[in-house]
């Protein structure tokens, strides 16, 4: 019972080095944030340590009265937050929440729309080099070479010809809004299921940042750890009538014993996203990937759809001959973390990509506002315009530091 840092120094030092990472950039990863004190304290709690296979007054082993608890509130609250009718909380990740909700209402073989990967949706929407790709037939749907948008009209076509099982709604790069309604409506047509994945925007549907799928959708999954602000892993959400084959399919369909430490960070996230502060941060959040967006377009660069409604945006680097690779390497020696990311019909592979993607929720968590935004913007200009200047990004770090210094970071922790 020693201390980690007695223990396991070489953890200790590299658990102490990412704090400090953390700390002292810059971080527009779109998909990740900073967890609350409560959530981790949750997540690191004795609840690793217990088996529970089943679900809350049905399991599988003795001992489980209090992590019972902790999952029938992580429950509620969920169902409270999304006005959801039926919760399950135990899928350890959004992958596996997907293939858990596909297992439930699918064959093998059968067909699901989903968006194109390259334009903007997720591996397990569909991509060959994925389990949704092997086992299922799939049609995807893409944005228009024109607006760089979802296009309904084209969406509705590809249904009434591939008549689909499911429609999967959802992205991990789309920065405009998703109307799940007329998603709803195709569905209804060609008489296939609606699955909204909202992992990125999660958290904006929560608070009305974002229109809510609930009403439009037989099964909503989501990660908890991206604009929701809770712990690595997700839930998946869905109408009465699917509860059990959902719940069947989490467990004994897909997982084993669930993560219980993991259940009551969620159910402590959930919480928080019930306060008026939450609140506030979603809408913040949005605010500020437009004032990024807006600078970075007086700067001269051009973004797909031409900017975004919601907490991230991609930056096309065609123009600037730059490749997505090479942007998101320099600017991380600049003190400013952000990934390179497909665009739309981009001619490069995906692991060099035309383009990067830009998010604003790890920086609204710091309390930085649109302000700050202008700053950054401007940071990645210089960088971006300047890329083959190391002295460039080396001054860029210097102000990445002063404006991280200005808005503190998890001040009392020490690992
Ligand atoms: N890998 C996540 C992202 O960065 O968008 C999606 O799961």
């Amino acid at each position: 019972m020693r201390p980690l840092s007695v223990e396991d120094p070489e953890i200790a030092a590299a658990i102490h080095a990412e704090l400090e990472r953390q700390r002292n950039t810059i971080i527009l990863i779109a998909s990740e944030n900073y967890a609350s004190r409560a959530v981790m304290e949750a997540q690191s709690c004795v609840m690793t340590n217990k088996y529970a296979e089943g679900y809350p007054g049905k399991r599988y082993y003795r001992g489980t009265a209090f992590v019972d608890v902790a999952e029938e509130l992580a429950r509620e609250r969920c169902q409270k937050l999304f006005g959801a009718e039926h919760v399950n909380v135990q899928p350890h990740s959004g992958t596996q929440a997907n293939m858990a909700a596909y297992f439930a209402v699918l064959k093998p073989g059968d067909t699901i729309m989903g968006m194109n990967l390259a334009h903007g949706g997720h591996l397990s929407h569909g991509s060959p080099v994925n389990f949704s790709g092997r086992m299922y037939n799939i049609v995807p749907y893409n944005v228009t070479r024109e607006k760089e948008m979802l296009d309904y009209a084209e969406m509705a076509e590809i249904a009434r010809k591939n008549k689909p099982q499911l429609i999967v709604v959802g992205a991990s790069s789309y920065p405009r809004i998703i109307d799940f309604k007329v998603v709803r409506e195709i569905a209804d047509e060609v008489g296939a299921l609606v699955m909204a994945d909202i992992a990125h925007i999660a958290g904006l549907c929560a608070v009305g940042a974002h229109p809510s799928p609930v009403p439009y959708s037989d099964i909503i999954t989501t990660t908890t750890h991206k604009t929701l602000r809770g712990p690595r892993g997700a839930v998946i959400m869905c109408k009465e009538e699917l509860a059990q084959a959902i719940d069947r399919s989490v467990f004994p369909g897909t997982q084993g014993g669930p993560f219980m430490q993991a259940i009551a960070a969620k159910a402590v996230a959930f919480k928080e996203a019930m306060t008026p502060e939450f609140r506030d941060y979603q809408f913040q959040i949005v605010r500020n990937a437009r004032a990024l967006a807006e600078r970075l377009t007086e700067n001269k660069f051009d973004l797909v759809s031409g900017g975004t409604d919601n907490h991230l945006m991609m930056v096309k680097l065609l123009k600037e001959g730059i490749t997505g690779k090479l942007a998101d390497e320099t600017l991380e020696r600049a003190g400013i973390t952000l990934n390179k990311n497909m665009i739309h019909f981009d001619p490069a592979t995906p692991f060099v990509t035309s383009g990067i993607r830009i998010g604003t929720p790890c920086v609204t968590t710091r309390g930085m506002k649109e302000q700050q935004m202008v700053e950054i913007a401007d940071m990645i200009s210089t960088v971006l315009h300047d890329i083959k200047n190391e002295e460039t990004a080396k001054a860029v770090r210097v102000q990445a530091k002063e404006l991280c210094d200005q808005f503190p970071l998890y001040p009392d922790l020490t690992c």
